[in-house]
């Protein structure tokens, strides 16, 4: 324990963890630093001054809970990694601790990364201003589908969906995350009904249009797609993010980003990682994946089918929109100063969403985000068009400080939408997030009382709350 320690967030790494274990707090803290930096389940003779002085990883801060659990704070001195590869910083800090048989519980909740890590990293190509730039949107909501079912339809039919969608008036369609090259939808062929449905609909509406074709896969097949596709002068794809892989990731980023492709990163997988109380929460990735570089990211609803509140989701929204978001203990984070090259990325909500929702999604998120609904546009009763008008109308009354269901009055679409699927009543919905921004220092004794169970004190008091 080094309780007198101050990190220096210019030079310091800071890992936020909820540790609880078989043993008193204090001694899983002193395990886990060791473990992710010099030490190991002894003290050995060939440890040295310069090692155990400028390498290890310092606990400074300890929130008690019990005898045996609490929130853990570590800072890893820069020297420790080497700069230039993420994944060492990995095998560090996100490696062996979990695997320790002494934790029952440990969730890496956050990372301070100081800025001058950061610069080692591309950042995003576009991000929130360049997204903007290319629709020509001012401030609004951005709205996209998933062509639905996920997989199964072929080429013609896909791009039939597509056209639809954007004809009905959104912005976006995307590659559902386990489509790619499959017998019955191939890429390439996808990709030209695609493009002959782009020409289309852009002339058509006269709005630019965004098709991000999803090309996760080995890193050879993806430079093969990227190459076939600068080839036809397209610049916008999709990446299953958690499941490329850092390595593969980072080597494709580099590509994209010479060439200047907007970059879409689905999340898949990282639930497999960040549910629970063993694992990493997804506000480390948020950060990692925009040091990076994608350009929009799927970071929860909030209200929809996934995991992750409006609680949650409210911080993973303003992680990946802001240069800056303080330390707030009642959200799990510790905050973090963005470089001026990890510049804000779009937010993507994404997961159970229709019509009915945007409101609610659009008071978690702000209006700088991505709002897709599949089912929520490709199960409106009167088909895909009108799910994608429906979906355009919720946007248009949120433009124009109109409730959904005042805004459904005049508007067929959005009202057949929220006759079939109900409107989220944001002042209903939202319960939990104004509990939480309203009474901070009661969440606060909670979760220093109970840990991470404090939330479902939390959660339960907020159900009460008007
Ligand atoms: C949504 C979706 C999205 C997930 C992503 C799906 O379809 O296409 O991939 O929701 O979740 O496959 O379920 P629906 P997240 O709109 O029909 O639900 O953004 O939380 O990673
Ligand atoms: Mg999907």
């Amino acid at each position: 324990m080094d309780f007198n320690y101050e990190p220096n967030k210019e030079n310091d790494f800071i890992a936020f963890f909820w540790v609880k274990g078989k043993e008193r707090i204090e001694k899983l803290a002193e395990k886990i630093a060791a473990e992710s930096s010099v030490g190991t389940w002894t003290d050995v003779k060939t440890m040295n001054r310069y090692v155990w002085e400028h390498l290890r990883a310092r606990v400074f801060k300890i929130v008690k809970v019990t005898e045996n659990s609490g929130f853990v704070y570590i800072a890893y001195p820069f020297e420790h990694f080497d700069e230039k590869n993420f994944l060492q910083f990995s095998a560090s800090v996100m490696g062996n601790l979990f695997g320790m048989k002494s934790l029952d519980e440990i969730k890496l909740l956050d990372i301070w990364f100081p800025k001058r890590y950061q610069r080692f990293f591309d950042g995003a190509r576009f991000g929130i201003e360049g997204i903007r730039k290319y629709l020509g949107t001012k401030d609004r909501p951005h709205i996209g589908t998933i062509v639905k079912p996920k997989v199964g339809l072929h080429p013609k039919e896909f791009a039939e969906v597509a056209k639809e969608a954007y004809l009905g008036g959104l912005d976006l369609v995307k590659d559902d995350e386990n489509l790619v090259d499959q017998k019955f939808c191939p890429f390439r062929e996808r990709f030209f009904e695609m493009m002959k449905v782009i020409d289309k609909v852009e002339k058509e509406t006269g709005e630019k249009k965004i098709y991000v074709i999803n090309i996760t896969d080995k890193y050879s097949r993806m430079v093969e797609r990227i190459d076939f596709l600068r080839e036809h002068g397209w610049n916008q794809v999709m990446l299953d993010v958690v499941i490329i892989g850092y390595g593969a990731l980072l080597d494709i980023l580099e590509l994209l980003h010479k060439y200047k492709f907007i970059v879409h990163a689905h999340r898949a997988g990282h639930a497999a990682i960040d549910r629970g109380k063993i694992g990493i929460n997804f506000y480390v990735f948020e950060k990692i994946y925009r040091m990076f570089g994608v350009d929009q990211l799927h970071v929860g609803t909030g209200v929809g089918k996934m995991e992750g509140d409006e609680i949650f989701v409210y911080n993973t929204s303003r992680l990946v929109r802001e240069m800056e978001v303080p330390e707030d203990f009642v959200f799990l984070t510790l905050g973090q100063e963005f470089d001026e090259g990890t510049i804000p990325i779009f937010p993507v909500a994404s997961g159970g969403l229709h019509p009915g929702h945007i409101d609610a999604v659009v008071k978690v998120h702000t209006k700088d985000v991505v709002i897709q609904a599949g089912g929520g546009v490709h199960g409106h009763p009167k088909g895909t068009y009108y799910g994608a008008k429906a979906m355009r109308q919720a946007v248009e009354a949120v433009e124009k400080g109109i409730s959904i269901p005042e805004y459904a009055k005049t508007h067929e679409e959005l009202k057949m939408a929220i006759e079939k699927w109900g409107y989220y009543d944001p002042k209903k919905s939202l319960r939990k997030l104004e509990f939480v921004l309203k009474n901070k220092e009661f969440c606060e004794l909670v979760i220093r009382e109970r840990g991470l169970e404090g939330f479902d004190v939390i959660r339960r008091n907020a159900e009460k709350f008007e």
